[in-house]
């Protein structure tokens, strides 16, 4: 296979990790702990894994873990995220370290594989090609969901036929959510399964008081931070367009935040701000328009504009209206029935309650029709598949056109719209990343080597220099609190949204007005780099460093 200048160099970066994680290790283990919310009841579902210590790992003189053969299993779950490859030849290093007879097999194409039988053994050579590379492509990943006893109980199967007594979960909340129920299982079965979970998205909204971020978050945030960059000089050389970027992430907003603070964009929407102001889409309207008129007095017809992929279901009166649309069209075969667009709208309009109907005749009609359409198979319409980008460019330009009329605009309005998500996500990882997942992996094999089961490996103290990093475990119990999924109370790990007290948003709180007034206070980050001065190349997110450092 043909390679970059770039890939060959990287197969041999060796990433660093924590001190600790250097020469024979030993487990500390803190006090039994607690979930974050109805532990009662989380407790009563997880008696083996409920209230089991946090674990760190220390240096030893010599090692304390079972040195005999083990086998184990890796699976990677849901959207791509850097570093991915890294976790698993972290993983691979510190199998074969501790005994050259340790076996690492992957599942292929997710959770399923486990399933389904379908794995390929993962020996050195595959490896090796792997190392340092983006992409989850070294054995696929998949959405499908671990959760019924049947599919454990196949899992049990394929594990006792390879002789695997661990698997590995790299996953985002809902991935480790099911790594514990799985662990519960196992455990209550007392078949010999352990199961670790790795804190993987590039969304960062696996984050709580022990987890600091997720993998992939760093490279996904840099990725979209050049791209952010490179428009914004775009914009300033050529004077004539606002650019409005919608950036993935689900439903939290920390990545269009993380490349506000480091590009420095005229305008960045905080979907969880939107909710606590109890905005309505023509507020945001309203204040996009006032930058850009602010903008054109001072002469200045372009800019640029971030939107966090799941602002949509963040405006209150929006968010209504698609609970009314899910409920209206789930399974209903009368609207499928329906020829064409018109009658389709009219039925719609006619069944939905007058707020949200006014809402809806509201929307450009090829919005209205992506809410009435893209449906997943829950029956949930897909905000991702919501061009909020281009709503939001038809909308201003209304507003801007009524201004004009009244005499209080006089610029230009011509705009692009961008959405950056797939770019992002198999990037190869930045040195923190690459270094980061590889630690990741190691420490999952301790945890593994010393019969831990229903933790996920954490690595805190991550905007020091790596070898300052703490290595350690997390009782998954201990992020869950009781939510409603689909109708039903469920154990989940608590998905972390924006904190609006947060210094990440205070930052960019007290920073905006100077970016969306007529100066030019632009950054252009540039490409991530792997080779050079460690304060160009190794520095963590600006959320971490604002959230950790003082
Ligand atoms: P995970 O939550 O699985 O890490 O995926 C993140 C993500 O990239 C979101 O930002 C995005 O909304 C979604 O995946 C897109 O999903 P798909 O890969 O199915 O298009």
């Amino acid at each position: 296979m043909k390679k970059s200048p770039l890939q060959i160099a990287r197969q041999s970066y060796q990433p660093k990790v924590p001190k600790a994680l250097l020469g024979a290790v030993s487990l500390k283990e803190g006090k039994a702990t607690q979930s974050v919310a109805d532990q009662e009841a989380i407790k009563a579902l997880f008696p083996n894994t409920y209230g089991l210590p946090v674990i760190d790992l220390q240096a030893a003189a010599a090692a304390t873990a079972s040195i005999e053969p083990i086998n184990v299993g890796v699976i990677l779950s849901g959207g791509q995220a850097p570093g991915g490859h890294n976790v698993i030849s972290g993983l691979f290093d510190g199998l074969k370290r501790l005994n050259p007879n340790n076996r690492l097999y992957g599942f292929l194409g997710g959770p399923s594989g486990l399933i389904e039988g379908k794995y390929q053994e993962l020996t050195a050579d595959i490896i090796d090609e792997y190392r340092n590379t983006g992409g989850f492509d070294i054995i696929g990943s998949g959405r499908t969901k671990l959760e019924e006893p049947w599919q454990f109980d196949k899992g049990i199967e394929v594990c006792k036929a390879l002789n695997i007594t661990a698997v590995v979960i790299i996953g985002g909340d809902d991935s480790n959510t099911n790594a514990c129920v799985l662990a519960e299982y196992y455990l209550q079965k007392q078949c010999g399964i352990r199961v670790i979970g790795c804190p993987k998205t590039i969304d960062g909204d696996l984050k709580n008081e022990m987890i600091e971020t997720s993998f992939g978050f760093d490279t996904a945030c840099k990725v979209y931070s050049e791209l952010i960059g490179n428009i914004q000089r775009d914009a300033n050389s050529a004077k004539k367009y606002w650019h409005f970027i919608r950036l993935m992430g689900r439903s939290a907003s920390h990545i269009a935040l993380e490349c506000a603070l480091q590009s420095q964009p005229n305008i960045c929407i905080i979907s969880e701000e939107v909710e606590a102001k109890n905005m309505t889409l023509q507020d945001i309207v309203d204040q996009i328009a006032q930058v850009i008129v602010a903008r054109a007095d001072a002469g200045q017809n372009f800019g640029t504009i971030l939107i966090p992929e799941g602002l949509i279901e963040f405006i209150p009166a929006m968010r209504i209206l698609i609970r009314e649309l899910n409920d209206l069209l789930a399974d209903n075969e009368e609207f499928q029935g329906l020829e064409g667009d018109d009658a389709q709208r009219e039925y719609i309009k006619s069944a939905l309650t007058p707020a949200s109907c006014e809402l809806f005749r509201s929307l450009p009609k090829a919005i209205a029709k992506q809410l009435s359409m893209d449906r997943d198979p829950h029956g949930n319409v897909q905000v991702s598949l919501i061009e909020t980008e281009k709503l939001l460019i038809e909308m201003v330009g209304k507003k801007l056109a009524q201004l004009k009329a009244q005499g209080t605009y006089k610029g230009k309005f011509a705009a692009q719209h961008h959405f950056f998500g797939y770019e992002g996500r198999c990037a190869i990882p930045s040195n923190f990343d690459a270094d980061y997942c590889y630690s990741l992996g190691q420490t999952a094999v301790q945890l593994i080597a010393n019969g831990k089961t229903g933790y996920m490996a954490v690595v805190r103290n991550l905007t020091k220099p790596a070898a300052e990093w703490i290595a350690g475990g997390v009782p998954i119990t201990m992020m869950m609190n009781m939510e409603k999924r689909n109708g039903k109370m469920k154990p989940v790990i608590q998905k972390a949204l924006v904190d609006l007290n947060g210094k990440p948003f205070k930052y960019l709180e007290a920073h905006r007005a100077d970016w969306g007034d007529a100066n030019i206070d632009y950054i252009y980050p540039g490409p991530i780099q792997y080779y050079g001065p460690t304060e160009v190349c190794d520095q963590p997110t600006r959320t971490l460093q604002l959230e950790h450092n003082a």
